[in-house]
């Protein structure tokens, strides 16, 4: 493909259908920055999984702005190379600053292959058409509410339902959901709201069959997750922990976690993401696709990842009505069987409507070329 001549940076805002409450704070906007990219050929878009704050990761919409703008930007439209792994090596001297990354990647990716006329899925290599999709509920006020809206996704076919859950609202949650629901797959997601000290709070979870406790202490804390879990039998899995494919080996070889979450943002990019499931594959370790509240565009990049072999657990891939009134691209519909096709056009397969763009848009600039 021909090299990047243009980038731009776009701030968006979409109401949410529901306000989404996690240990971190709650949500009622999606609020996040998109990048397009325009090369000789083509043109392709990307979204960036940062939030409105540093509460997820150190990450936000207004750093990975900055970082963009000042940074990698100008690093792209300087550097000779023009393909995605080429956009990786010259974005490679920022430390950290992931979820930008990740951002300007896939617009580079989906510019290349929409002039080359390829679907991300293949891409990344994708092994089937449609993938399983879970549902992320955040914490609701109290546990009637919580029944409700599992009752109702479950009867729109979810395949697996994953409960935010924080201490205190915690044991008598899950217990409710599983007394009414004694055989649905069932997951927890605590975002490090724990400390090492809750382990027998924890333990109280091992009753109900859960597919796994989802981050449940720190994010830089590694080795007590290892000792955690050799003292609970849910499975734990990594989501905020797991920033780069040797985070995966290292936590995985340390043992502490079984399964991880996957979300090409967190670790810096679609091919990161990739190399990240084939170091679980290797391991032997499941993966699934977590979800960031993405708009069509991320959500797409999702669908795209989650096909590949290794993603064995349904993921945080719900339909764009799980999220928005109106999505910002032709929006994603689950079947009732809970699973949805993977997009096979070029590139991601979707762009922005223009008119809902237009609506959604704050504020935009373009990527100075360095001097
Ligand atoms: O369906 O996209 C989705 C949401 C999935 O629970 C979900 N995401 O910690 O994984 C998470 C959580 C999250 C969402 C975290 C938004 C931060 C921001």
């Amino acid at each position: 493909m021909s090299r990047v001549r243009l980038i731009e940076l776009r701030l968006v805002a979409i109401p949410l259908v529901r306000p989404f409450r996690t240990s971190m704070g709650v949500e009622s906007d999606k609020e996040c920055v998109l990048v397009r990219v325009e090369t000789d050929e083509s043109e392709g878009w990307g979204e960036c999984v940062a939030g409105s704050d540093p509460g997820y990761s150190s990450e936000f919409n207004e750093s990975a702005w900055a970082v963009l703008r000042d940074h990698l930007g100008p690093s792209l439209l300087g550097a000779g190379g023009a393909g995605a792994e080429d956009a990786e090596r010259a974005m490679a001297w920022v430390r950290g600053h992931r979820m930008a990354k990740a951002a300007l990647l896939m617009a580079v990716l989906d510019a290349e292959l929409r002039a080359d006329s390829v679907s991300l899925a293949s891409r990344l290599g994708a092994v089937r058409d449609r993938v399983e999709c879970g549902v992320s509920i955040g914490i609701t006020d109290t546990s009637e509410q919580l029944l409700e809206q599992v009752e109702g996704y479950l009867a729109e076919g979810y395949r697996r339902v994953k409960l935010k859950i924080e201490p205190g609202l915690d044991v008598d949650r899950v217990a409710a959901v599983r007394g009414r629901w004694p055989e649905v797959a069932l997951s927890v997601d605590a975002n490090a709201a724990y400390r090492p000290e809750d382990a027998d709070r924890l333990r109280e979870l091992d009753r109900f069959g859960l597919l796994m406790i989802e981050q449940p202490l720190a994010h830089d804390d590694l080795y007590r997750h290892s000792l955690l879990a050799a003292k609970i039998e849910t499975p734990i899995c990594l989501d905020e922990s797991i920033r780069s494919a040797a985070e995966a080996r290292a936590a995985v070889e340390l043992g502490a976690c079984g399964i991880v979450n996957i979300k090409q943002g967190r670790v810096g990019g679609l091919l990161e993401a990739v190399r990240t499931h084939d170091v679980c594959r290797e391991l032997g370790v499941p993966v699934w696709c977590g979800g960031m509240l993405e708009t069509g565009l991320g959500r797409a990049a999702n669908l795209a990842l989650a096909a590949l072999p290794g993603f064995t657990l349904p993921g945080d891939t719900s339909a764009s009505s799980r999220y928005f009134e109106d999505d910002l691209t032709e929006p994603f519909l689950m079947a009732p069987d809970g699973t949805m096709a993977v997009p096979r056009g070029p590139g991601l397969g979707v762009r922005p409507l223009p008119g809902r763009l237009a609506a959604c848009t704050r504020r935009i600039e373009r990527v100075a070329k360095k001097e």
